[in-house]
This record gives structure tokens, sequence and C-alpha cells, in this order.
């Protein structure tokens, strides 16, 4: 999946509250995504923001289920997760996936999918919204998230 084609948003979240949940393994990658993503939260007038640090990819559902019943407008999902020689990779990729899918559905609170499932480590990098990087994947699902609460309201 390639990020051709992404919507360019103009987001007005004057008065919203969201939470990054964030995993903590592959420092680099993750700070370039936990930034991205409260720089989009910034550019779109959101100001009510937090964020909640777990450790593993594994982890953001429960974490994200519990942040999403505590009156929040929408929860900003963020991690990398890193191939490696077993089928670990696909576990914690199906299960953070499914798992933060049925946050979604089943609370009603949007949830931005943030979660990169690269190769390697260059792969992840490169859509960290680093400096060099040529994709912003952090600030693509805080905008994703806040897109989606504005687009809900009223209904
Ligand atoms: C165990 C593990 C491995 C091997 N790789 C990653 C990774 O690349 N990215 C990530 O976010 N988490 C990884 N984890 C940790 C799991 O997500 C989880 O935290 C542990 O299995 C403990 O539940």
């Amino acid at each position: 999946m390639s990020g051709a084609g992404a919507p360019r948003l103009t987001l007005d979240g004057t008065g919203l509250r969201v939470t990054v949940v964030a995993a903590s393994w592959h420092t680099e990658v993750m700070d370039g995504l936990v930034a991205g993503a409260q720089r989009a939260l910034a550019a779109a007038n959101v100001t009510d923001v937090r964020l909640l640090r777990v450790p593993g990819s594994f982890e953001l559902p429960v974490a994200a289920g519990r942040v999403a019943r505590t009156g929040v407008d929408a929860v900003v999902a963020l991690g990398v997760v890193i191939r490696g020689g077993t089928p670990h990779f696909d576990y914690v990729c199906s299960a953070a996936t499914q798992g933060l899918t049925d946050v979604a559905v089943r609370t009603g609170v949007p949830v931005g999918f943030g979660l990169l499932t690269c190769d390697d480590e260059a792969q992840a990098l490169d859509r960290a919204g680093l400096p060099g990087s040529s994709e912003d994947k952090g600030a693509e699902a805080a905008e994703a998230a806040v897109a989606t609460v504005l687009a809900l309201r009223g209904l």
C-alpha cells in the first residue's frame, strides 16, 4: 500500500479532546510518529491532547479501549512493528489491527490508525515524519481521527 492518493484535509478540531496512545519499541521511529501526530493536532486547533505510552503495539488495543471510554473525542494509536525471522510479526500486527478496529466500532470513538508494519527499519523511518522521511504517518493518523469526529458530528 503506498501513500499516494492520501487526501489533503483542512480541519478545525477546536474544543476536541484527543489522546495519543503510543507504543515504545523502535524509539527513533516512534519519536517521529508522536511528533507528527502532535504537530497535526496543533495545526487542527486541538489543544487538549494527552499522550499515553504503552510497551508494545500488542498493548495498543487495551489502552485505546480504556481511553475511548473516558469521554475523549478520538484516540490516535501509534506503533511500529518490524518483521523478524519468525511469525511473531504477523500475530502482533493482526492482533493490534483487529483490536483497534474493535475499539472504534464497539465504542463509536474514532481511532486513528498509525501502526507501521514494515520489513525493516529503513521503511519505518521513511514513513515516520522525520527530516528526510517521505511520509508522515503519525500526522495522517491524527488527521484521520479528527476528520472522522467532524464527519460524524451531528448524526
Ligand atoms: C515482542 C515484540 C517484538 C519482537 N517486536 C515488536 C515490534 O517490532 N514492535 C512493537 O511495537 N512491539 C514488539 N514486540 C512487543 C509486543 O508488542 C508486546 O509488547 C510484547 O509481546 C508483550 O506483550
